[in-house]
């Protein structure tokens, strides 16, 4: 339900005798290219999707929180809107509310004890698929916050902290979900740049669309897939701290380096390809112990596993039986990076075929060297791409989640016909809804969708 009537309904019902004073929606997204890229600095090329996350909401000037969701797998929750706050158990929902909450307290200049809210939630972004479902939650969130609260926002300085905020959840993750849910276009996807954060609109190809489709496997990042994303973060400071070693001994020079964005030519004021083979050859195509990392650093064992391996919850990330696999780490890194500048310039030059091959590409280095895809995410990508296809990759973190499909919109019946009977069929019994497969539109971003008096 994501209906704003509906939704004022079921405001009444969780909280009888009072009436929403406004609603708020904050979209979900798909990333078309440009994976795991946020987190080192690097650009990615998402947009907005027409699945959103919609609340009705009113303050409450004794600072107490209590939310409430049309959907019975999230229980009504209340807490006071005030450091400290008490986390609810891991996978939680209510953690996301909370993370916004805190984050705005900490860093967004609110009055702490400040004003609290009483919301509904309501959406249809479906969840564990890739689509951000979780930051929609805390950017809605953060937005009825300050709205309660009567402080005004900059949007891109909003995404910023609430993308730091989203971290309390517990995943080490970048800042693309929360910049693009607050700040989508209708009709565009934005390149979004970080350190700073900085965004600007790319529009796409008249008479194609995007049709997004499930793998049935969920990648929830309350579970296993949390602890790979971070494995991957780990591994990409280890990459760098190595990489940076070795670049400063060849140019004779030393080069810090705090993610792997540092070590982009145009910031060493390097010619292009020199750093990257550098990096290329010190990080090989063998995987790494965590002692082989800290002889090559000359730290002790015990101050690299502090140094690099430890996540924002103070725990560390267990070193993989099979070994830190850097060289494949790294170069998925990069060359997603110029891929994403590669996509950005087809799409301006509208060479949509030129784009859907780079998103064939940037699949390939997912799977091969970031190792994030999955059999059935293999499955999907290749009947799609045998039914017309332009580009159809991986979306979102992977580990299950969904894939991304470029399709001519005159192709567009025909392609989801043909993911039902060759994908979906034989693996669901019940009918194939539009939470598994949807055709979507780029959409605007977050904000006020309707004031009431209150
Ligand atoms: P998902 O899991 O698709 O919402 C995550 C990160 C992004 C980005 C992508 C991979 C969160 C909230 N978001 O997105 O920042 O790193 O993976 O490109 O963890």
């Amino acid at each position: 339900m994501t209906d704003a009537k509906a939704l004022r309904e079921a405001f009444l019902r969780a909280f009888p005798g009072e009436k929403a004073a406004g609603l708020i929606r904050a979209p979900g997204r798909v990333n078309l290219i440009g994976e795991h890229t946020d987190y080192y600095g690097y650009p990615v090329l998402p947009m907005a999707i027409d699945r959103e996350l919609l609340t009705a909401f009113a303050p409450t000037p004794d600072g107490t929180i209590e939310i409430a969701n049309t959907d019975a797998r999230f229980p009504r929750r209340s807490f006071q809107a005030s450091i400290p706050l008490k986390p609810f158990p891991q996978g939680d929902w209510a953690n996301y509310v909370q993370a916004a909450v805190r984050g705005l307290l900490q860093e967004g200049g609110l009055p702490d004890p400040a004003r609290g809210f009483r919301a509904v939630y309501s959406g249809n972004i479906p969840d564990s698929a890739g689509l951000s479902s979780s930051s929609a939650l805390v950017v809605v969130s953060g937005l009825v916050f300050l709205t309660a609260n009567g402080t005004p926002y900059n949007p891109l300085a909003l995404a910023d902290l609430l993308a730091r905020a989203e971290r309390y959840v517990g995943t080490e993750s970048g800042g693309m979900d929360q910049a693009i849910s607050l700040l989508g276009q209708p009709g565009k996807a934005l390149r979004i740049d970080f350190f700073p954060l900085r965004a600007r609109p790319v529009s796409l190809p008249a008479g194609y669309t995007f049709v997004i489709s499930h793998s049935l496997v969920r990648a929830s990042k309350s579970a296993a897939a949390r602890s790979q994303y971070n494995l991957r973060v780990v591994e990409c400071r280890l990459a760098c701290a190595l990489a940076a070693q070795a670049i400063s001994r060849t140019i004779g020079r030393s080069v810090t380096a705090e993610r792997l964005s540092d070590l982009a030519p145009e910031k060493l004021g390097l010619p292009a390809g020199q750093a990257d083979r550098t990096a290329q050859e010190i990080l090989g195509e063998h995987p790494w112990s965590l002692s082989d990392v800290a002889a090559a650093l000359r730290v002790s064992p015990d101050e690299a596993n502090g140094r690099y391996c430890t996540l924002r919850d103070g725990s560390r990330a267990p070193e993989p039986v099979e070994g830190f696999k850097l060289g494949k780490r790294y170069r998925h890194v990069t060359s997603e990076a110029r891929r994403v500048e590669q996509a950005v310039q087809a799409l301006e030059q509208g060479d949509v075929q030129r784009f859907g091959d780079l998103m064939n590409e940037s699949h390939a280095s997912c799977r091969d060297d970031y190792e994030v895809s999955c059999p059935e995410l293999e499955a999907l990508v290749a009947i799609a791409r045998a039914h017309g296809a332009l580009g159809a990759r991986l979306t979102g973190a992977g580990f299950g989640g969904s894939s991304v499909n470029l399709v001519a919109l005159s192709q567009t019946n025909q392609f989801m016909e043909a993911m039902k009977r060759e994908f979906y069929a034989g693996r669901i019994q019940e009918k194939i809804t539009s939470e598994v497969l949807f055709e979507t539109a780029a959409a605007g971003g977050a904000g006020p969708i309707l004031v009431e008096e209150p």
